[in-house]
């Protein structure tokens, strides 16, 4: 595993300062922001590795495709130019933008759920998109492959569909009862992990069976393409657009976070193969919710920005740097023994905290507690990926609990040096030392919707 990691295909035009801070301010603003790390001020963070959504560097062409915008209410030009490219990209035959993921999710999701006690299953759903489900008045389910959970081994596709367990599922809750079969690529929630090819392809031959909708998630589908372009026999000398292309074959829908692979500040998709009637429903729905369907709650310059976006996503070398960058961090960590998701993923190292801190249960919420001590150690931002996530079952309100307990250390595209990932490296290396002392986490304050957001936290003496 130890190939060289690729130099960046870039230089560097334009910089922001970042600044440490000491330990002694770090404890207090953390105290003040709840112990909990998304209500700390970024000015007081060294290193920002919270999520890559929207967080990554734009290239010149797309500062230079932002002064092209066409600010028209109805009609801009430069809704037409991101159509074209994002039909290209996936030959579907409609596209309506939205403000970002979420966005394209609450607009599309609703449409599918026909009446009460209907299921989405999907790979892994994302937290936002298992809240817009439940808003819709559905239920979500996860058959992720058994090898998800079991961090240390190898397996090429950890965020491949349980074949068995989707078709299982199926029948115990009656075909008729799933309003869409979700794809979730790459499979974020466990690791950034990619889905294959032949996973995909499979999936798409149950839901045909059933008549089921597929939708994909493809926030970072371009990551999931490069991955099946290095690990799927058939796939090494195709480019990734052509890989991308087979992988948009088997979706009849396309919502994206462009926040991510469509390398944007802001910016969501909705793309629909061929269902016209639903195309219509969705481009109605859209004006409350997100703005005029050439629009969509953009401004015609991130429109522009994202049609140059999208291309760039698709570049091998851009991808090879994008994918090297997380493996080197991730190398570093396993090689001084701290157990994290194996192989890394496309966009975050994803440390295992069930296995650093055994002593913390669930409820008190492991992995955020190591978050908070690698920002005490070095102004570090990660993000909890676990039970603070996952948040309480929508009918019995327990706590429910995350069969991982992660940490995600998340990188932002084209935003950090190797020499940043060394200081990560680092600090988290500190932090595992410590271990033993790291405590629990009680809640001051819980929001009722998406709660690991705006939470308050206490840590349990
Ligand atoms: C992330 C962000 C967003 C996302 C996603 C997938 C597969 C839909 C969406 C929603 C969210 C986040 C998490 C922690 C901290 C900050 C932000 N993922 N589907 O970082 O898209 O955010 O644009 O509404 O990953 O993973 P959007």
């Amino acid at each position: 595993m130890n190939e060289k990691y690729v130099a960046p295909p870039y230089r560097i035009k334009m910089v922001e300062p970042i600044k440490m801070t000491t330990k002694e301010e770090r404890i207090k603003k953390l105290k003040e922001a709840g112990y909990n790390p998304f209500a700390l001020k970024s000015e007081d963070v060294y290193i920002d590795l919270l999520t890559d959504s929207g967080t990554g560097a734009m290239s010149h062409y797309q500062w230079g495709a932002l002064m092209q915008g066409d600010e028209a209410y109805a009609g801009s030009r430069s809704f037409f130019r991101l159509e074209k490219v994002v039909k290209e990209i996936t030959n579907y035959q409609y596209v309506i933008p939205a403000h970002q993921g979420r966005g394209a999710e609450q607009v599309v999701l609703p449409q599918l759920v026909k009446r009460d006690g209907m299921y989405f299953i999907s790979n892994m759903h994302f937290d936002t998109t298992r809240a817009h489900v439940e808003i819709a008045g559905a239920r979500a389910l996860d058959v992720v492959i058994d090898e998800c959970f079991d961090t240390e081994t190898y397996h090429p596709f950890k965020g491949n569909f349980d074949l068995e367990k989707l078709e299982k599922t199926i029948k115990e809750k009656g075909s008729e009862n799933i309003a869409g079969i979700i794809m979730t690529i790459t499979n974020n929630s466990a690791g950034g992990q990619p889905v294959s090819m032949d996973n995909l392809r499979r999936t798409k031959e149950i839901a045909n069976k059933y008549n089921i909708t597929t939708i994909i998630d493809g926030a970072r589908y371009a990551e999931n393409a490069f991955f099946i372009k290095q690990r799927e026999k058939g796939y090494e000398n195709l480019t990734i657009k052509e890989i991308a292309h087979e992988q948009f074959s088997y979706g009849d829908i396309f919502l994206m976070s462009a926040k991510k692979d469509g390398l944007v500040n802001i910016g969501g998709i909705i793309a629909i193969k061929d269902d016209y009637e639903l195309y219509q429903k969705c481009r109605t729905f859209i004006v409350p919710m997100e703005g005029f369907p050439t629009y969509g709650g953009l401004a015609g310059r991130d429109m522009e920005a994202l049609a140059v976006g999208l291309q760039e996503a698709l570049d091998e070398d851009y991808q090879r740097h994008r994918i090297d960058q997380v493996r080197y961090l991730g190398d570093r960590l396993r090689e001084e023994g701290v157990p994290i998701q194996f192989p890394t993923g496309g966009h975050a190292v994803f440390v295992d905290c069930k296995k650093i801190c055994p002593h913390i249960p669930y409820h008190q919420f492991p992995a955020q507690a190591v978050c908070n001590d690698v920002y005490l150690e070095a102004g570090i931002r990660p993000v909890e990926i676990g039970s603070f996530l996952l948040g309480r079952d929508p009918d019995t309100l327990e706590n429910l609990e995350s069969p991982l307990e992660l940490m995600r250390l998340t990188i932002p595209r084209r935003t950090y040096t190797y020499a940043h990932l060394d200081v990560v490296a680092e600090a988290v290396i500190e932090v595992y030392k410590r271990r033993e002392q790291l405590v629990g986490l009680d809640f001051e304050y819980e929001p009722p919707v998406l709660r690991h957001f705006t939470a308050r936290l206490k840590p349990i003496k």
